[in-house]
Parts: C-alpha cells; sequence; structure tokens
C-alpha cells in the first residue's frame, strides 16, 4: 500500500531538474516528511551499470534505438521494483530525476520508436502505477543547451541532432496537454528561484 508521494521531474537537457530536486527536498523536509532522490536511468546497483552503457559517447558499436529503449526499461525495473514501490511502502517520498515519460518523449518523440512499443514496455514494467505528480521543466532548446555548453562535456545523448532535440521538447507539451492533472508544465526560463516557487506552490496545493 503505497503511502509516500512519487514526484518526477521532467524536461531537456540544462532544464534545471537537479537543481530543482534539492529544493523539493529541502521542501519536503521541512514538513517532517521522508524523503528520497533517485535519477533514471540509474538508482540501483544494476540500473547504474545500465546507465553507464547508455552514456558512453566514445564506442566502435552504434546502439540500436530499440536496444536503447530496452535498456532504459531494463534500469526502470530495476528501480521501480528494488527501491521506488518499497520506499513509498515505507511512507517515504521518493523524488524521481526523469521516469517513464522520458521513453516516452526521447526513444518514442526524439527516437521514433512507435508509440504502441512504448506502451507495451510501460505496461509490462509499471502497470497501473505512475507518479503522483510529474513537473516538466518547460525552456527552449537553444537555451537549454546553452547551459549544457556551460557546464562542458557532452555524452551520447547531448550529441544529438538540434531536430531530435525540439521533437522531445513537443512531444513533452503534447503528452502534458492530454494529461495536465498530473504533469504540470512549468515555464524553466525564469529565474531559479521563481521556477522553485512555481513548483512548491503546487505541492502546497498537494499536501493541503
Ligand atoms: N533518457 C532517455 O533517453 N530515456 C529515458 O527513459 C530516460 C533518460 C530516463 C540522462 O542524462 C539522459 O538519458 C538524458 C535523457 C536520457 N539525456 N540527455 N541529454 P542526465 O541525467 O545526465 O542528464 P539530464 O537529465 O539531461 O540532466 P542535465 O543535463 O544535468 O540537466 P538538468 O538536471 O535539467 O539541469 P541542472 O543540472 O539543474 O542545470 C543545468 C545548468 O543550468 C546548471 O549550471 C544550473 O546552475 C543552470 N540552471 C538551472 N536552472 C536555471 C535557471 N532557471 N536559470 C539559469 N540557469 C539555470
Amino acid at each position: 500500500m503505497q503511502q509516500g508521494l512519487f514526484i518526477t521531474l521532467e524536461g531537456s537537457e540544462g532544464a534545471g531538474k537537479s537543481t530543482q530536486i534539492d529544493v523539493i527536498k529541502t521542501y519536503l523536509e521541512k514538513r517532517q516528511r521522508k524523503v528520497e532522490c533517485v535519477r533514471e536511468p540509474g538508482g540501483t546497483e544494476i540500473a547504474e551499470e545500465i546507465r553507464t552503457i547508455l552514456k558512453k559517447s566514445r564506442t566502435q558499436e552504434q546502439m540500436q534505438d530499440i536496444t536503447e529503449m530496452l535498456l532504459m526499461y531494463a534500469a526502470r525495473e530495476q528501480l521501480v521494483h528494488n527501491f521506488i514501490k518499497p520506499s513509498l511502502n515505507k511512507g517515504i517520498d521518493v523524488i524521481c530525476d526523469r521516469h517513464d515519460l522520458s521513453s516516452i518523449a526521447y526513444q518514442g518523440g526524439g527516437r521514433g520508436i512507435p508509440m504502441e512499443y512504448l506502451e507495451a514496455m510501460r505496461r509490462m514494467v509499471l502497470g497501473s502505477f505512475h507518479p503522483n505528480v510529474t513537473f516538466l521543466l518547460d525552456l527552449d532548446v537553444n537555451v537549454g543547451m546553452q547551459r549544457v555548453e556551460n557546464r562542458g562535456g557532452r555524452d551520447r545523448f547531448e550529441l544529438a541532432k538540434m531536430d531530435f532535440f525540439l521533437r522531445v521538447r513537443e512531444t513533452y507539451l503534447e503528452f502534458a496537454r492530454k494529461d495536465p492533472e498530473h504533469i504540470i508544465v512549468i515555464d524553466a526560463s525564469q529565474p531559479i528561484s521563481k521556477v522553485s516557487l512555481d513548483i512548491t506552490s503546487h505541492l502546497d496545493k498537494l499536501l493541503g
């Protein structure tokens, strides 16, 4: 029986997810809640090993899009069943940096894998399990890439072409329009403090 809140952050590169996760954690802890933070792909020993394979930018062999999708869901299976669900059942809130919506946006929208394949994977790995709330940090792709550039060093995903990232953003927004109750779009071009305020105002409403 789930007691903790499952909160996910989504958005394209440089949108500010990592920055805002710290803010949400502090906000929840001030309300005397226990909180764990994880990231996808990753978060368990096996899932972190899968992440290393997925992010490697220098390799002789080209990774097929379907391989990438299968690895994303393999990592998710490990994380959800070995960490997220047990934590929620103990009454601990879990904040996750990316989750299933990333697969829809990147593998579906970005790579062009048919949505019915993703739907089948989602059913197999997650069933009816879904976040209580998802914050989609929406940002102009050029601004996000500039932020990543300033940070330095690009992984296999960040080396993709601009039109890939435009499709990722459009897919995110399309799914947010379909489920406005669970996917909250936040304007990530605002100053960090205003982005935080928009998120915590929504959490105020959620927690009462
Ligand atoms: N992926 C996938 O394809 N399918 C899936 O199912 C899943 C993932 C789960 C994981 O990369 C990659 O896996 C990701 C999608 C793919 N591909 N990419 N690229 P990751 O975890 O290494 O990277 P990321 O998730 O994209 O995170 P990021 O690039 O580190 O961005 P971020 O966490 O959203 O941003 P940040 O680190 O908080 O901020 C970036 C910089 O901007 C930093 O210097 C901040 O100080 C600055 N910042 C943050 N907010 C602001 C505001 N509001 N104004 C100005 N500057 C700001």
